[in-house]
């Protein structure tokens, strides 16, 4: 039974010229040996590893009896190696396919690092200098050079002096801040949906028309989601517009749909755009129905996603406006009006959206779990366990 270990790809998926991994865990150095063997042809081992820790080995990971690929890889430790191979996706493909097969596991997320593993007391400090590259934001890279300058040190120090009902409130802060950490990893989906010319394309403009810092935006066919990075509140989000659904004769074209299943499952926020004017006996209900009937499989939500309500195009005059949005919509439901010739609109648009997704943010010097392994660790101080 191979020994479990996440591989975490470095470089994005694409046009790149080098593709890097990251293998950690238990098993990563086991692994790595039954693939590697070095530029000579002889085969690797845990030895020949510790003798070159951080000096770049070049070599070979034989994929099968015909395949071999040239990759460089430096041996952090036992628990961390990273391999540079070619960077095309063929490649990449039948590397990963191969680490699998050994027990890898792609994760989004790199294994936590650990002071002193035994007892679950995270690395701040290696942790922190680890992901400080990463961080494309003033505000990540700010909370996260505060792990250099003893925020956990602090909080847990202030955390031991607590009564547990203090303890608890500031457990769940620190189970909010993680959520702002996770945007290092992978940037929350914000998904815009709903009918054809609601103005779902000229919302994502305007959305990134504000508050830009990073845009970053990648087009596929016409057919495809377009998705746009933004920063929102000092902390990136991946915007997706469904651009390709249209309404044929009663039903929304299937192409498009399809591609929305599968973003519908990953986003944490909907906005469901309707045009405030248009006609309809209850749009949401109307709309819901056409995507439902349109999509080949069973459209399910992310269990955490949230979903705000846009009633487009509140510039036209009051007496265009379809009367069922006056009293027609749940009280619960979460609405907000907006124009893309009204900026005031778009501003608040982007506060309710920030407010949804990150109810708290980190105050200066505020420590903020960086990962799953850190959180972990606070729930169990704020639990009152010794550590
Ligand atoms: N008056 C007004 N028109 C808008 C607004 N937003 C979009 N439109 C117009 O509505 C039409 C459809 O917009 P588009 O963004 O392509 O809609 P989509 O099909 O939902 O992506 C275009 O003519 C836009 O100029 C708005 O806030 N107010
Ligand atoms: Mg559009």
């Amino acid at each position: 039974m191979p020994k479990p270990f996440s591989i975490l790809r470095l470089t994005a998926e694409g046009r790149g010229a080098i593709g890097s991994l990251l293998l950690s865990g238990e098993g990563a150095e086991e692994a790595f040996c039954a693939l590697f063997t070095f530029k000579n042809g002889r085969p690797c081992t845990p030895a020949d590893l510790a003798a070159r820790r951080n000096v770049p080995i070049f070599g070979h990971l034989v994929l099968s009896d015909k395949a071999c690929e040239e990759v460089l890889v430096h041996a952090v430790s036992p628990e961390e190696i990273e391999i540079h191979s070619h960077g095309g996706s063929a490649v990449r493909r039948a590397i990963l396919r191969k680490l699998e097969s050994l027990g890898g596991k792609e994760v989004i997320e790199p294994a936590p690092l650990w002071e002193d593993a035994a007892e679950g007391k995270p690395d701040f400090s290696r942790e922190a200098e680890r992901i400080l590259p990463y961080t494309r934001t003033e505000l990540q890279a700010r909370f996260v050079l505060t792990q250099f300058v003893g925020a956990p040190a602090r909080f847990f120090e202030q955390v031991s002096r607590l009564t547990p009902s203090e303890r608890a409130g500031r457990l769940r802060r620190a189970e909010q801040l993680a959520k702002v950490a996770r945007t290092l990893y992978t940037p929350p989906r914000v998904l815009i949906l709903g009918p054809v010319n609601a103005g779902k394309s000229s919302l994502l403009n305007a959305i990134l028309g504000f508050d830009r810092t990073l845009v970053d935006s990648a087009a596929g066919t016409t057919r495809d989601a377009v998705s746009a990075e933004t920063v929102i509140g000092g902390l990136p989000i991946c915007l997706s517009d469904t651009a390709g659904v249209r309404r044929g004769a009663g039903c929304l074209e299937q192409q498009g749909i399809e591609r929305i299943v599968p973003l519908l499952a990953d986003a944490l926020l909907r906005l469901t755009v309707f045009d405030i004017t248009a006609p309809g006996e209850n749009p949401p209900a109307e709309f819901a129905a056409e995507l439902q009937r349109a999509a080949a499989r069973p459209i399910v939500p992310n269990k955490d996603q949230s979903e705000l309500i846009l009633l487009n195009k509140c510039d036209l005059p009051a007496g265009a406006r379809n009367p069922f949005w006056k009293n027609g919509l749940p009280e619960t439901a979460a609405v907000i009006e907006t124009s893309v010739f009204e900026p005031e609109t778009i501003g608040r648009l982007q506060k309710r959206i920030q407010q949804t997704l990150f109810p708290v943010l980190p105050e200066p010097g505020e420590f903020v779990p960086l990962n799953a392994g850190q959180l972990e660790y606070c729930r169990a101080v704020c639990a009152g366990e010794s550590r």
